[in-house]
This record gives C-alpha cells, sequence and structure tokens, in this order.
C-alpha cells in the first residue's frame, strides 16, 4: 500500500469563530498551523483566508498571497488552495487564486449541491461577531453552484496554470460528473478525487456509503486507477472514516474545516492535535505516513 498522505484542512470557510476558539484566522496563525501540521506529519495544508478582523471567510488575494508566502517560509509543505471560497463567493472570486499563485494543487468542487450550515446556528448560543448567525442561517437558501459551464471553465483555468486538481466529490452524481470532463478531455488522467462526506446536502458518512463511492470509482475509472482521499465531515465521522480509507489504501484528511472536536464533546486545540491522531491510528494500522515530498511522487505534482 503507498504511504498515507494526511491532508490538514486548517481554517476552511463553514466552521465559525463562535464554535471554537481555536480557529485559525489571520494569516500568521494559518501559517503556524499548517507548519505544525506537517511536523505532525500533514503533507498537504488546505488554505482557504478570512478577514482577520470578524474572521470571516474572504477571497482578498492580498490575505492569500500572506498566508502562502507565511507558509512557505516554515515549510515544504503542499499548499492546496480552496476554490469553493466561502458562502456566496463567484466563481471568479473563487478561482482567482488559480491563475494568480499557480499552487502545487486546488480543490475543484465537482458538483452543484445544497450546502446547509443553518442547524449549526441552533447549537450557538452567543456569537462573537454579528456576520456569523447570518452567513449560518442563509445556506437554507444556498446552493453551492457548480455548472457544468463552472466546471469546464474551472477545470481549464487549472489546467493552463499547471495545478493539480483535487475532485471534491459530494455525492455519487459527481463521480459520474468527473467521468464525462475525463471523456470530454478536459481531466486528464490519473484522477486526484476527495469524498467529502457527511455535509447536509450531500452524500451521508456511513462506512456503506464510503463503499459505494470506492466501488462506483473502480467501475467509472479502473481499479487503482486514480488516488483517492476521504474528508469524514465532524465527529466522530472524520476518525472513523479516516481509519477505514487507512485500512483500504486511500488518504485522508483532518483539520478543523471540518472538524473541531479532538474526542467527544472536547474541542481540539489545534489542527497538529487533529493529524497527531490520526497519525497514531495509522501507525496502528501499519500504514506508514508520507512527507511532502514522497506526496509530490504519489500525486505527480510538478
Ligand atoms: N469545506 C469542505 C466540506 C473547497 O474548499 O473547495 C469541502 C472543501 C471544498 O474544502
Ligand atoms: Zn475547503
Amino acid at each position: 500500500m503507498e504511504k498515507l498522505i494526511v491532508s490538514a484542512a486548517i481554517t476552511g470557510s463553514t466552521t465559525v469563530p463562535s464554535q471554537t476558539p481555536h480557529l485559525p484566522i489571520t494569516p500568521k496563525q494559518i501559517a503556524v498551523e499548517s507548519a505544525r501540521a506537517a511536523e505532525s506529519g500533514a503533507a498537504v495544508a488546505h488554505i482557504h483566508a478570512r478577514d482577520s478582523k470578524t474572521g470571516a471567510p474572504t477571497s482578498s488575494l492580498e490575505i492569500f498571497e500572506e498566508i502562502i508566502n507565511r507558509i512557505k517560509d516554515k515549510s515544504n509543505i503542499i499548499i492546496n488552495t480552496t476554490t469553493g471560497g466561502g458562502v456566496g463567493m463567484s466563481i471568479e472570486e473563487r478561482v482567482a487564486v488559480v491563475a494568480r499563485f499557480k499552487p502545487e494543487m486546488a480543490s475543484f468542487n465537482m458538483g452543484s449541491i445544497n450546502f446547509g450550515l443553518f442547524p449549526v446556528a441552533r447549537k450557538i448560543k452567543e456569537f462573537k461577531y454579528p456576520w456569523e448567525k447570518k452567513y449560518l442561517e442563509s445556506t437554507k437558501d444556498f446552493v453551492f453552484r457548480n455548472t457544468f459551464f463552472d466546471l469546464e471553465h474551472i477545470c481549464q483555468t487549472m489546467k493552463n496554470n499547471k495545478v493539480k486538481p483535487e475532485l471534491e466529490m459530494y455525492d455519487v452524481g459527481q463521480l459520474y460528473n468527473a467521468a464525462y470532463l475525463l471523456k470530454e478531455k478536459f481531466l486528464d488522467p490519473p484522477l486526484h478525487m476527495q469524498y467529502v462526506m457527511g455535509v447536509l446536502g450531500g452524500i451521508g458518512a456511513t462506512l456503506n456509503d464510503l463503499m459505494y463511492m470506492k466501488e462506483t470509482s473502480d467501475r467509472l475509472y479502473g481499479k487503482d486507477k486514480y488516488t483517492w482521499s476521504v474528508i469524514g465531515v465532524g465527529y466522530p465521522r472524520e476518525f472513523h472514516l479516516a481509519a477505514q480509507t487507512i485500512m483500504m489504501g486511500g488518504h485522508v484528511r483532518v483539520g478543523l474545516e471540518d472538524n473541531i472536536y479532538i474526542s467527544k464533546g472536547v474541542l481540539t486545540e489545534s489542527n497538529a492535535q487533529l493529524v497527531e491522531k490520526v497519525v497514531r491510528i495509522a501507525r496502528e494500522l501499519d500504514r506508514e505516513i508520507a512527507s511532502p515530498d514522497e506526496a509530490r511522487k504519489i500525486l505527480g505534482l510538478k
């Protein structure tokens, strides 16, 4: 089995500051967290940007630039920037990072879905910032847009800038979307994909759901003809699906973007803690951890 690539999703755009005091927000915090996650075994840092004062997701290229430069100063971890951005951002805002910074990798969301964060709002007693409640509740009437027009545009942009797309698959239908882009030669093999499991609006996060995604991928793209990673959104799904994925030879993502707990009811204090937990699980299951350079080889990065 190839070594395990651990990705750390440092801050995202779906966790709000009122959920946890440990959410990295400033470029410095995001960079320090990325370097610490690398020291704990992460080979990839998946990066979003936030407004330093309010913690709100932003598409600001200046903030992305500071984050990317600070990370590069501290670590040779692979930088994987989001093209998913945050709720309400336009496709152009979301994809601008690709042409500007030409990161080694970037996320590529493989279809439109409802993206329901509104149930989180009900669990927060006191909001730190005025934007948070509206942001969460607005997702009851939000479609995370990724039409075929958008998919072809994002694909072409990544290809033009030699950025390796990480295909974020929120449901089984999106596996067929990727097969279409492959057939139309927008996408080039070998694909690298990530099953995003447990988003309200996408596929669930049970072991059965994961087996179904994997078996459908084998049927569509050919067994062992692609690399794959898994996100279990929330606790304990992040670690349950990670354990199953580690046994199956896939790669895993952890991080405060997707999960804020290190154990039942206990907030994680950092991304590094989440990485260390999944590294412990991997070690117990005899799966070795890939360094950033080993991950570059596995993923065929430039
Ligand atoms: N927020 C995650 C559920 C992206 O940034 O483009 C999926 C994600 C997508 O990370
Ligand atoms: Zn993301």
